[in-house]
Parts: C-alpha cells; sequence; structure tokens
C-alpha cells in the first residue's frame, strides 16, 4: 500500500469511529473473516464490541457477559463479543450515536437516554405508569414490549432484549424527606425532555448530564440532587456525597440491550437467530443478579449511614406529576393503554 492511501485509510478509520481507535487496527474487526473458505456462511467470524457504563460486577454487565458467552459458546467461537464496562467506550449518549454509526456494534443502555433517539421509549420516563417491577415485566413480556423493541429499527437499531432497573429515587445532599423540600433543588437528569417537564412539575430544577459527571458535581455543589436505583446510588458511590435518600420510586426505566442496525445486516439469517436467542437467555442471570445486587447495594448504603426515607403516601408526588401525563398522553396513548392492560393481566 503506498504511504498515501495509509493515510487516508487510517483518516478515515478516525472518522468512521468517531475518534474510538479500537478496530483501527489493519484488520477491522467488524468485517468478517472466512474460517473455512468463503462459500460457507457459518464460516464467517467476527469480533464485536459491547459498550456498557457500569463496572464489571454490575448486574447489567453480568448480562452483558453472559450473552457474549451464550454466543461465543453457539457459534463455536466464530463470533466473539468483547464487552467493555465502564463508560470505556464513552458516555451513554455519544455510544448511541456510534452504534447508530455502526461504530460500536451493540450496547446495553437505560431507556432513558434511548428517548432522545427513538420517541417511543419515552414512556418509560413517564412518572408512575407502573405499580411496581412485576407490572412492568408484564408489560416487557408481552408482544407490546417486544414491539417496542422492533420500532428500535427506525433508528438504526434492533432491541434485543430488556434487563430489570428497579425503581429510580431521589438522593440529595441536604435532607429531603418530603415533596415540598425538593422545591428549588438543582436535580441531576438523563437527558430528555420528558426528565426536564418531570422536574418542573416537582418544583425542582432539571439539570441534564452524563452520568459520569454526578459524582463530581454532587460532591462539588453544582448540583444539589440527582436520582437513580439502589445498585448505581451505590456502585458510581453518589451516596458518599448525598447522604440523603427518599423512596418516592417516581419511574421505572427498563435497560435495553441492543445492536446496531448495520451489525445486524451483516449477519447471516442463523447468526441474527443465534443473537437475538442468546439475548433473551441472559436475561434470566442479569435479572437474578440485579435481586441480589438491589438488596446488597441497599444494605451497604444503610451501613454507611445514609438516611432513608420512606414515603407513606405517593400521593400527592402522583398528584405533582399529573400535568406531565397529560401533556404526553396524546403522543402515548396506546402504549399506555397497553401499559394499563398489563396492571391486570
Ligand atoms: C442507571 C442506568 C445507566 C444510566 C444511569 C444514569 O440506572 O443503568 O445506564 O442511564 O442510570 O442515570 O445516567
Amino acid at each position: 500500500m503506498k504511504p498515501f492511501i495509509q493515510v487516508v485509510s487510517v483518516l478515515s478509520c478516525l472518522i468512521m469511529a468517531g475518534g474510538v481507535l479500537a478496530g483501527c487496527s489493519t484488520k477491522d474487526p467488524a468485517k468478517p473473516t472466512t474460517a473455512g473458505g468463503d462459500k460457507k456462511v457459518e464460516g464467517k467470524k467476527y469480533t464485536f464490541r459491547l459498550a456498557d457504563t457500569h463496572p464489571p460486577d454490575y448486574p447489567t454487565v453480568i448480562g452483558d457477559k453472559k450473552f457474549a458467552d451464550l454466543v461465543n459458546e453457539r457459534t463455536n467461537g466464530r463470533i466473539k463479543i468483547d464487552v467493555f464496562p465502564s463508560s470505556q467506550l464513552g458516555e451513554e449518549k455519544a455510544v448511541i450515536e456510534q452504534v447508530q454509526l455502526g461504530a460500536i456494534e451493540f450496547t446495553r443502555v437505560s431507556s432513558g437516554p434511548l428517548a432522545e433517539f427513538n420517541k417511543n421509549f419515552g414512556v418509560f420516563s413517564l412518572p408512575y405508569v407502573f405499580d411496581s417491577d412485576q407490572h412492568l415485566w408484564k408489560f416487557l413480556e408481552s408482544d407490546n414490549g417486544n414491539k417496542l423493541l422492533d420500532s428500535l429499527e427506525s433508528s438504526k437499531m434492533k432491541g434485543l432484549a430488556y434487563y430489570s432497573s428497579g425503581a429510580r429515587n431521589f438522593y440529595s445532599r441536604k435532607p429531603v424527606t418530603n415533596l415540598a423540600e425538593l422545591k428549588g433543588q438543582k436535580v441531576r437528569v438523563i437527558q430528555n425532555k420528558i426528565n426536564i417537564d418531570l422536574m418542573s412539575a416537582l418544583g425542582a430544577n432539571a439539570t441534564p448530564m452524563a452520568y459520569g459527571e454526578v459524582f463530581s458535581s454532587l460532591q462539588t455543589g453544582v448540583i444539589d440532587a440527582a436520582e437513580n436505583n439502589f445498585p448505581s446510588y451505590q456502585s458510581s458511590n453518589h451516596y458518599e456525597v448525598a447522604k440523603h435518600m427518599i423512596l418516592d420510586g417516581h419511574q421505572r426505566v427498563p435497560e435495553v440491550l441492543l445492536i446496531s442496525q448495520s451489525a445486524w445486516n451483516k449477519l447471516s439469517e442463523e447468526d441474527r437467530k443465534i443473537v437475538k436467542q442468546a439475548a433473551i437467555d441472559s436475561v434470566k442471570t442479569q435479572r437474578e443478579s440485579w435481586d441480589k445486587y438491589e438488596k446488597d447495594a441497599e444494605a451497604k448504603v444503610r451501613a454507611a449511614g445514609v438516611t432513608i426515607t420512606e414515603v407513606k403516601d405517593v400521593k400527592p408526588w402522583q398528584d405533582a406529576v399529573k400535568p406531565v401525563i397529560e401533556k404526553y398522553r396524546p403522543e402515548y396513548k396506546d402504549v399506555l393503554e397497553q401499559i394499563d392492560a398489563a396492571r391486570k393481566k
């Protein structure tokens, strides 16, 4: 190869990968190589990347690894998926953009940031639409839940499975023990427009921000509060700098495991089936890991001296956020009805 062409190819690789250097070696890992001759479709080998924001022992990453192992096993090592935890490949919004471009093949992200890329996923940011995890899972496992995953195709992605993420609660630097005390607090939210409306309805000021910036922003007082489930509150160490939690359970925002549409298009029909089934089969492992981790995380933060306020009556919270539901009801009418129907099942 002439030096000029080499330079151009390295440059275009950098541009394509959006600055993510891995994969810019002379061999492009996302390109198939053949073992056993070109005629054998089943001979195509791939090395893919899967991005997750959480640390290696976090339940979503446990799920990702199970998924990668199952794909590896079921393709006799032909399809290798390297899991990159701890936001090594970037924060969620940037990763989703890379997945849309095909520069990162897989990711596990929250439905929260996904809502900015596919409005259907905004329904999970609407407050108090699910009564419990059981209710949420009845919906996720229904045909309607699967249709929602399929709708990601219009956003250059393909939803493979949902993972557990529990309920989100507020936590703050200064005690917030009731709704009134949330008034005027600067609260970090996952960037999407519903979260901004939600905070205003609760009298707080929304500050959208990447997950990785929340710890230092709480520490330095750039924000007063944030909100998340117990596992994230604990694993991110936010509990060390925001020592007061109130269990209002305003949202249940499931996690989504997905593949870039361009990577999906490269796979044979048979490999697609393997990938999809492995994702579905990894859910059990993720949910078991979640149940345990959630309890352990709560115990750890309690042991560390965090003050936790139970909300005996959630009705004032639900009343306060009604305008948000009413604002978005026309947009989410059908899916809200499906969610209500899942409650009765
Ligand atoms: C967690 C979720 C992460 C991330 C984070 C956040 O619950 O698992 O993927 O979205 O919340 O608040 O940014």
